[in-house]
């Protein structure tokens, strides 16, 4: 079992201990999904209820039509960018020499960089952590037609625990469709209700680990046993929507998306926004903290 000391004098025990183990266990969410602390916000009563029940809201337009063309052609013209393609945050798809991923969008773009910062935004994800919050990670996923891959299943919260220190579920991403979304094209999966339990996965997190995990992950995710079982449990909900639609989903929710053999591709950028209270610290479970354009370590401002 790891321990992260805070204070020299009171080693804390980790709630979440993982990569450590030697089998999967499940353990009990410790956090609330909504916090107390803000009033007032976009976000209405049943909204919240929803979004604690599930551990995701989906919004059918949170973006206006005009404004997805705008962030589309920006993303197209990143994407043909040769020195974007060439720099470190660009992760190439496992099997062709397509863009899987652009990390950092909101400081390699300024329409990004807007976007990121739009309140509809940051005050809907300041409401759910009941606090100030500051960017943990931003990045599109490109999915094209034909040669997408998926993303296996996993919690986010799992790995950035385990690689990237963050000490507690205080943390929620926010996915914005820029193509329409199918069940079809490789729309996000989630497991409603799952949040609620951390999935302990077995494995050394390797050095390094992130230049492999990003393009396929294999580290940190549960066993199909623990996948079944949760599927039975939970049952599964694609994420469909129309471009300029958004989904807010919680750090550990269980979730996952399957690769796109269709024509149509699925482009969607992911806004994670952690709670200026749950700084990282040191990772829980890997040797070395990961680049700062996957885990930002920017020290978060009280608003
Ligand atoms: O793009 C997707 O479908 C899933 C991405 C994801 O889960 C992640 O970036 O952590
Ligand atoms: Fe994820």
């Amino acid at each position: 079992m790891s321990t992260t000391t805070t204070d020299p004098n009171t080693p804390t025990r980790d709630p979440y201990p993982t990569r450590t183990v030697t089998h999967t266990t499940h353990i009990e969410r410790r956090e609330p999904v909504v916090w107390p602390g803000t009033t007032g916000g976009p976000l209405l009563d049943d909204e919240l209820r929803t979004y604690d029940r599930n551990g995701f809201l989906t919004f059918d337009r949170l973006i206006e039509p005009d404004e997805v063309v705008g962030l589309r052609a920006e993303l197209d013209r990143m994407c043909a960018d040769p020195r974007i393609r060439a720099d470190e945050r660009t992760v190439g798809e496992p099997d062709s020499d397509a863009v899987r991923s652009i990390f950092e969008i909101h400081r390699i773009s300024d329409v990004m960089a807007e976007l990121v910062a739009d309140p509809r935004l940051v005050d809907r994800a300041r409401q759910i952590l009941g606090t100030e919050v500051y960017i943990h990670q931003s990045r599109a996923n490109l999915k094209p037609g034909f040669d997408g891959s998926g993303f296996y299943w996993h919690s986010d919260f799992e790995t950035w625990h385990a690689e990237d220190g963050m000490p507690a579920m205080r943390a929620v991403s926010i996915s914005i469709a820029l193509t329409d979304n199918y069940v079809h094209n490789g729309a996000l999966m989630i497991m409603p209700g799952s949040h609620r339990t951390f999935v302990a996965c077995p494995g050394e997190t390797p050095d390094g680990h992130y230049r492999t995990s990003l393009r396929r992950q294999q580290i940190g995710t549960p066993d199909p046993d623990t996948l079944t079982g949760f599927a039975d449990r939970h049952g599964i909900s694609v994420v469909t929507g129309a471009a300029g639609s958004a989904t807010m989903f919680d750090s550990n929710c269980m979730h996952g998306s399957a690769e796109n053999i269709t024509p149509f591709p699925r482009a969607n950028l992911f806004v994670v926004y952690n709670s200026v209270d749950n700084a990282l610290t040191d990772p829980y479970a890997a040797p070395a903290p990961r680049p700062d354009f996957i885990a930002s370590r920017e020290t978060p401002l009280r608003g």
